[in-house]
């Protein structure tokens, strides 16, 4: 045992440990030399390795809505587990799939009743970008391919997905994706600090017209957006933007995808962000809350037209429709999760109560305006996150340090680029919001 290893903050774990693990978006390096560890979690609380209680301002990762370690989700896991811990995905089926696509159709807008599973949101963003490449194609127009994503926009981290996805970070050193281009992103100077969906903006969606005359559209398969950009850093969307990016895409046969693998499941105060915005795409991407985050899973839905296209094109019947799927798509296990989840979700009436509650969340959270550091502040439903400015032509810096003190002070926000992301659990109350946005107004004041 080294030194290190007698630390509690270490858990026992020696350095060796620690430097195996190459973490995700994580600064390794600094995280190794002062690991923030945690080792247990109930309810809307972590407990870290120095047995510390903390806020959970993020719901994991935008994830775990319904709270941690609901005995519901969990005897279920377990007893799927022992009853039938795996079976194959391809050309067998388990009961269990079928109930939760159709539970989950029963979420959707109307028309959006086909269902296939991924392991998570990067890999449902590839499968509708296929499903959208491949539609064409079954329709006999095999040159729309080309996608068009939007400048901010974050869908996750495959190769497809960092293609139509729109932070330069995340792309800058992977080399050619898959053809792309993007529509300018709706954080307008004039929408600062508005207050959920801002007024200005709707006609950014016109630029669909300039790729149009660009590129023609033959030669576009689909158009996918975050109807609420959450990674970027919580934007909303402007009043009548999604419809008229709807309105565009009918009228140039332009499959359009709504990547709902934040907003999906309850965050907006509505099932789905395209319910609370009024506007169906074609395809709907979905994870993160669907199972609570307790096991991994996605789910892409996609209208009965798309699903119908495939099936008539698809050759003799024992022919594959779709060449696509993951050995875990539909895992037995996740959605026995997810069917927990959803019941947890529909019996709580948690989407309904994150909308009674937002509007406090959005009056507290925008309290902290004028409070040093804070350039701007965006919500909607229980996202909320604030701009900070930059220190020294650094704009990271200033929200790490927010974001550790915070810590320290028993409070997980997310930090990523400029901005501070909170995501509250769907069962916050309002002295738990009061503490937090106080919590926040405090670290800002002492961060120089
Ligand atoms: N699409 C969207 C809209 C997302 O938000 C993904 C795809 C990718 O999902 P997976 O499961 O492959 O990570 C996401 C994920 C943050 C944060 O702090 C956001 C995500 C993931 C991790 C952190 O904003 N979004
Ligand atoms: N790589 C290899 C060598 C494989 O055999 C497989 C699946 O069989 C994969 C990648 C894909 O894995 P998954 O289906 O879990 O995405």
């Amino acid at each position: 045992m080294n030194n290190k290893s007698e630390n509690p903050a270490y858990c026992g774990l020696s350095q060796a440990q620690l430097d195996s693990h190459w973490m995700p978006f994580t600064g390794n390096r600094q995280f190794k030399q002062d690991p923030r560890l945690i080792v247990s979690a109930e309810g809307k609380y972590y407990t870290d390795a120095l047995g510390r209680k903390i806020f959970d301002g993020l719901s994991g990762l935008w994830t775990c809505g319904a709270g941690h370690s609901r005995p519901e989700i969990t005897e279920a896991i377990a007893k799927q587990a022992k009853e039938l811990d795996y079976s194959p995905a391809f050309q067998f089926g388990h009961p269990k799939s079928f109930e939760l696509s159709h539970r989950i159709t029963e979420l959707m807008p109307e028309g959006l009743n086909r269902v296939f599973f991924t392991g998570s949101g990067s890999e449902s963003v590839e499968t509708a970008l296929k499903i959208a490449r491949g539609y064409w194609r079954k329709k006999g127009l095999p040159s729309k391919t080309r996608f068009i994503g939007r400048s901010k926009g974050y869908h996750g981290v495959n190769f497809g997905g960092i293609s139509v996805g729109g932070i330069g970070a995340n792309r800058a050193i992977y080399g050619q994706g898959i053809e792309a281009a993007h529509l300018p992103h709706t954080m307008l100077p004039e929408n600062k600090f508005c207050k959920g969906m801002p007024t200005e903006g709707a006609y950014l969606a016109e630029e669909i017209e300039e790729m149009v005359a660009l590129y023609d559209a033959s030669n576009i398969a689909a158009v996918i957006v975050e109807p609420l950009a959450g990674s970027a850093g919580v934007i909303p969307p402007p009043v009548g933007y999604l419809k008229r990016l709807r309105e565009l895409c009918t009228k140039h046969n332009i499959l359009l995808i709504f990547d709902e693998v934040i907003t999906a499941y309850g965050r907006m105060g509505s099932n789905t962000g395209a319910e609370e915005f009024g506007a169906v795409p074609d395809i709907m991407t979905t994870a993160k809350q669907l199972t609570n985050g307790v096991v991994p899973m996605g789910a892409v839905i996609a209208k009965q037209e798309i699903y119908d296209t495939f099936m008539e094109q698809g050759g003799p019947d024992y022919m594959l429709e779709l060449p696509h799927g993951y050995t875990y798509s539909a895992h037995p296990v996740a959605c026995a999760a997810a069917l927990a989840t959803l019941d947890i979700l529909e019996k709580e009436q948690l989407p309904q109560r994150v909308k009674g509650m937002s509007p406090q969340f959005q009056e507290m959270l925008h309290s902290l305006k004028g409070t040093q550091h804070i350039t701007d502040i965006r919500n909607y439903g229980f996202a909320g996150a604030l701009s900070i400015d930059a220190r020294d032509g650094q704009p990271a810096i200033r929200p790490y340090e927010i974001a550790m003190k915070m810590w320290e002070k028993g409070f997980y926000v997310r930090y990523g680029g400029d901005t501070i992301q909170l995501g509250l659990p769907f069962t916050t109350d309002l002295s738990e919001i009061d503490s937090l946005v106080n919590a926040l107004g405090d670290t800002l004041k002492e961060v120089d």
